[in-house]
């Protein structure tokens, strides 16, 4: 209760905060995009991690005004990196299934294209596999309207949730984030690796690209590489951080 309180003054006090961590191709070495990550600056409870604070504001509801502050803050500052001469980098934000139920997703998209002058294929929504879980027809039919205007999307922690393979085959996405968890253990077990080698193999015969999270170590780059996955995000390239640092880092990279 004290968590939602808090929470509910957050926005307007100014207490939240995106971090940004960039999304690697493994082949080029380049980056290709950074996803939004938000924080609670919280005078009373200190940083405060999403994963205590956004089981709070889903139930509450608070996710709507928040999950719309996130959406169009990402974009107003991925804006700001392209107006700063830096090349287009795709921006990533995480989208809660209670958005879906509770909000009218699709404005409060366009929204924040319109506000912060983002072009539509500059963003691209995570999504979790309990999306899934709702009305399926109607998040099908959303998803590819916001498509069809350009906007990415993909699929968070896959492997962890439920997930139909008939409904993953339907939605119109762009690409799977393997759940850190199999990453972790790609070099410690046989069956984290199996799991890691399916995944890549049936995302690439759905047409799908392959991103892995919570790579730490140039080891386990190498092996993502030898199985052909995509993308990579985790510590190795960089931790989650403040828009200021990681415009520098940008300038660094660039
Ligand atoms: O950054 P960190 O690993 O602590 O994030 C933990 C979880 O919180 C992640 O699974 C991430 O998807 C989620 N999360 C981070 N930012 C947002 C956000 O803006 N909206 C939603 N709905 N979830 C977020
Ligand atoms: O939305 P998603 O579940 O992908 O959230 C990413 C979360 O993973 C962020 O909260 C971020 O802080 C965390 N993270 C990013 N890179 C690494 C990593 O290399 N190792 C670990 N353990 N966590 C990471
Ligand atoms: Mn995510
Ligand atoms: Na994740």
């Amino acid at each position: 209760l004290l968590l939602r309180n808090g929470l509910r003054l957050a926005i307007e006090r100014g207490e939240l905060v995106l971090h940004y961590q960039p999304q690697m191709d493994i082949r080029s070495g380049r980056m290709v995009g950074v996803e939004a990550l938000l924080r609670w600056q919280s005078p009373t409870f200190g940083l405060v991690e999403p994963g205590r604070f956004i089981p709070v504001a889903e139930d509450s509801g608070l996710i709507v005004p928040i999950g719309a502050w996130v959406l169009e803050q990402a974009c107003r500052q991925a804006r700001a990196w392209q107006d700063d001469g830096l090349p287009a980098l795709t921006v990533a934000v995480n989208l809660s299934a209670v958005q879906f139920r509770r909000d009218d997703v699709e404005a409060t998209v366009d929204q924040a294209l319109e506000r912060s002058g983002l072009p539509p294929h500059c963003l691209e929504l995570e999504l979790t596999e309990s999306i899934l879980l709702q009305d399926v027809e109607q998040v099908l039919a959303l998803v590819q309207r916001l498509r069809q205007r350009g906007m990415h999307f993909s699929i968070d922690d896959f492997g962890t949730g439920y997930s139909s393979l008939a409904y993953l085959k339907r939605l119109d996405i762009d690409k799977l984030k393997i759940d850190r968890s199999f990453v972790h253990d790609l070099d410690q077990t046989a069956d984290a690796a199996a799991i890691v080698e399916a995944i890549v193999e049936m995302a690439h015969k759905l047409g799908l690209r392959t991103i892995a999270e919570g790579v730490e170590s140039p080891e386990l780059l190498d092996r993502l590489r030898d199985i052909g996955c995509d993308e990579a995000q985790g510590y190795l390239h960089a931790r989650p951080m403040p828009a200021q640092d990681f415009s520098r880092y940008l300038h660094a990279h660039f």
